[in-house]
């Protein structure tokens, strides 16, 4: 069904990445309504958010908020949420572990990033580890981080990781696991295409030019 999702966001990665990845490699259809800093800066559209924020993301009808909740969504839509309720609910616990680890990020990229670089990076491995037990603890690590299936929650630690390789490009040096995870992800034919595609390679990371 081409043109049932449109993701309405800034022209960066940021919180959307995650979403255009999962929709990639899912093989969907998807519609970017593009909202630049001077459209944003008129405020009407700021005012129509429910949260005041983007992204939004459109489901025929169905009008979304919250990039967590929109990978849910999609989760649901496409089989992506675990096998059961248990796998369900890991994923759910590792999910907030990415969207601590962004939320980090996010604050050094915005806030902090010449004082702070050196010391997020220093403490790089302690945020990482976590993600190559998850890997070590399932099935030696030759697979998803959860579950014998791809999962809403390998695209927006895919994301992350993505993220991470750029700022510190030697971060994964330790980490065999999660390296391997990368570039096993990376070379799924559909992710592989679409990352890269000009869309992708052309669109800036972070809103202020700091990566
Ligand atoms: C920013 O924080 O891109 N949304 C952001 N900023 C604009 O007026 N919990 C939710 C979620 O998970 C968080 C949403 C998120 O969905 S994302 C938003 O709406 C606001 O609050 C990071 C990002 N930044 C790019 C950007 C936005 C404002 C300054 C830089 C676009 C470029 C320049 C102006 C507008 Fe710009």
């Amino acid at each position: 069904m081409p043109g049932k999702y449109t993701l309405v966001y800034f022209p960066v990665r940021g919180r959307g990445e995650a979403t255009r990845l999962l929709l990639a490699d899912q093989g969907q259809q998807w519609t970017e309504d593009v909202v630049t800093g001077e459209i944003w800066q008129k405020g009407d559209l700021k005012k129509s958010c429910l949260f005041g924020q983007l992204p939004k993301f459109q489901d025929g009808d169905f009008v979304l908020y919250q990039s967590n909740a929109i990978l849910r969504h999609l989760a649901r839509n496409h089989g992506l949420y675990g096998e059961n309720a248990r796998e369900a609910t890991l994923l759910d616990m590792v999910n907030d572990g990415v969207e601590d680890m962004r939320l980090k990020y996010v604050r050094l990229i915005y806030q902090n990033y010449d004082a702070g670089k050196a010391e997020y990076i220093e403490a790089l491995p302690g945020q990482l580890r976590p993600f190559e037990t998850l890997l070590a603890q399932n099935d030696g690590g030759k697979g998803f981080i959860v579950g014998k299936k791809i999962s809403f929650v390998d695209y927006n630690l895919l994301d992350i990781l993505h993220l991470h390789l750029v700022l510190a490009p030697d971060c994964l040096a330790s980490f065999p696991l999660l390296a391997g995870y990368v570039q096993r992800l990376n070379n799924r034919p559909q992710l592989k295409a679409y990352l890269e595609s000009d869309a992708r390679k052309q669109r800036p990371i972070n809103g202020n030019g700091k990566q």
